[in-house]
């Protein structure tokens, strides 16, 4: 019988959809599962939203005190969908408790509470997991394949975007996404991050960068939930207004310690992009271009092709490429965002299930954080930042 893993979800927002929607469908893509997640008990900060969470995503159970629920002995993995103020707080008390964890990112707001995460699951020994899913992407996979195969030799150049537009309007209602004291920083924690995870991946250690940030909305209106509507709705001009203190963009310079060099842009402000996020990978035996926003497409250029037909071929991902087998039988029929959260619940509990540290565990989250710290650095001092 395949043994079942008993999840404690805390936050059902935006991510708490997303990881129960994984849990539910990883055995349905991933047969036979390296063991079955149960949605046992879900997290959130009112009895209300509890259970509306606990209903709507499929827990067993609701409750709003996430300290005694981590304690459980019955609960195997904890799983971390709040705001990043909160990562370190519950994510240490979960490897106190002897409990595998998966933690949203950014792994935390601070380097120091970042180190004492890393510290905390060293420790205990438990499995880590920080939940950059886009390296999950199948195209991605294939990009990291290719690249370790040695397809397009050494890589001299990354080039690496992230650019939304959902928070352009000036109007756009004061998120948790936009205080320093819950986010930590603005688009350089929260979709710079990835980017800089996506390099680490693909490219390996960045040694240092130098990097501006920019804030052009210095304020917006309050608003009343505690949810992140991400723009869309609670716009409210006539609301009165409070100081965004976090970067709206920043853009940095990087250098790797392989010797390749590159950069890194991420904007919430950018009109016309949704979720752009672009690599351009340049090596010595040809070039890697990705776009999210076309994310079934893996565009491939080798070096060594015939002269008459060289240039960028796309690929379209399936069954033949990473995570293929598991997902849909037919190339193109289209890759989604669930399904980068899906393969990150099969990586995590085929992690668990073998007992090995899966890939990025808190280790590497740690090391984006510093990566994302230089950078802010170097915003405030004008000069490079080495790692
Ligand atoms: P959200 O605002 O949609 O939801 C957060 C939820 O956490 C809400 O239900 C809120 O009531 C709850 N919560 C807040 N404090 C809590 C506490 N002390 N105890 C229990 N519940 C609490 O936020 P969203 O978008 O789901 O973001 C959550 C985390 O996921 C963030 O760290 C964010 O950076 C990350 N994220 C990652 C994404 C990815 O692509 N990997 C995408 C979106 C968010
Ligand atoms: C908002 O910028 C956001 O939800 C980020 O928090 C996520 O990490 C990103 O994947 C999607 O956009």
């Amino acid at each position: 019988m395949t043994k079942k893993l008993n999840i404690a979800m805390i936050g059902g927002g935006f991510m708490g959809k997303a990881h129960a929607m994984a849990y539910a469908a990883m055995p349905m893509f991933f047969w036979p599962a390296p063991a079955l997640p149960v949605r046992k008990v879900v997290v959130d900060v009112s009895q209300e939203l509890a259970d509306d969470a606990r209903d709507r995503f499929g827990f067993e159970e609701a409750s709003t005190d996430w300290l005694s629920v981590v304690q459980r002995d019955d609960i195997d993995v904890v799983d971390i969908c709040t705001p990043n103020n909160m990562h370190a707080e519950m994510a240490i008390a979960a490897a106190k408790a002897g409990k595998h964890i998966l933690c949203e990112k950014p792994l935390s707001n601070t380097l120091e509470d970042a180190e004492r995460m890393a510290t905390a699951v060293r420790e205990s020994g438990v499995i880590s997991m920080a939940a950059f899913n886009y390296r999950r992407t199948p195209a991605i996979a294939l990009a990291k394949k290719l690249i370790s195969e040695g397809k397009i030799g050494e890589i001299r150049n990354f080039r690496g975007t992230y650019l939304q537009d959902w928070s352009a309007d000036p109007d756009g209602p004061l998120s948790w996404r936009f205080q320093k004291s819950v986010a930590g920083s603005g688009a350089l924690g929260d979709i710079g991050t990835h980017v800089i995870d996506l390099a680490h991946h693909l490219v390996g250690p960045i040694s240092s960068t130098m990097a501006m940030t920019k804030t052009y909305i210095a304020d917006r209106p309050i608003q009343d939930s505690g949810f992140d509507a991400l723009g869309a709705s609670e716009k409210k001009s006539d609301a009165p207004r409070a100081p965004v203190d976090v970067d709206d963009e920043v853009s940095a310079l990087l250098r790797f310690e392989n010797g390749a060099i590159g950069s890194l842009e991420a904007s919430r402000n950018a009109f016309g992009r949704n979720n752009f996020i672009t690599l351009e990978i340049h090596g010595t035996q040809g070039s890697i271009h990705f776009n999210y926003e076309r994310r079934d497409e893996l565009q491939v250029m080798f070096a060594d092709d015939p002269a008459d037909t060289r240039g960028f071929r796309t690929i379209y991902t399936g069954p033949a490429h990473p995570y293929g087998e598991g997902l849909w039988p037919i190339p193109a029929l289209g890759i989604g965002y669930s399904e980068t959260k899906i393969v990150e619940c099969f990586d995590l509990i085929s992690a668990i299930a073998n007992n090995e540290q899966p890939s990025p565990n808190f280790d590497e989250a740690l090391r984006v954080e510093r990566v994302a710290h230089a950078i802010a650095q170097s915003a405030e001092t004008d000069r490079w930042e080495s790692l």
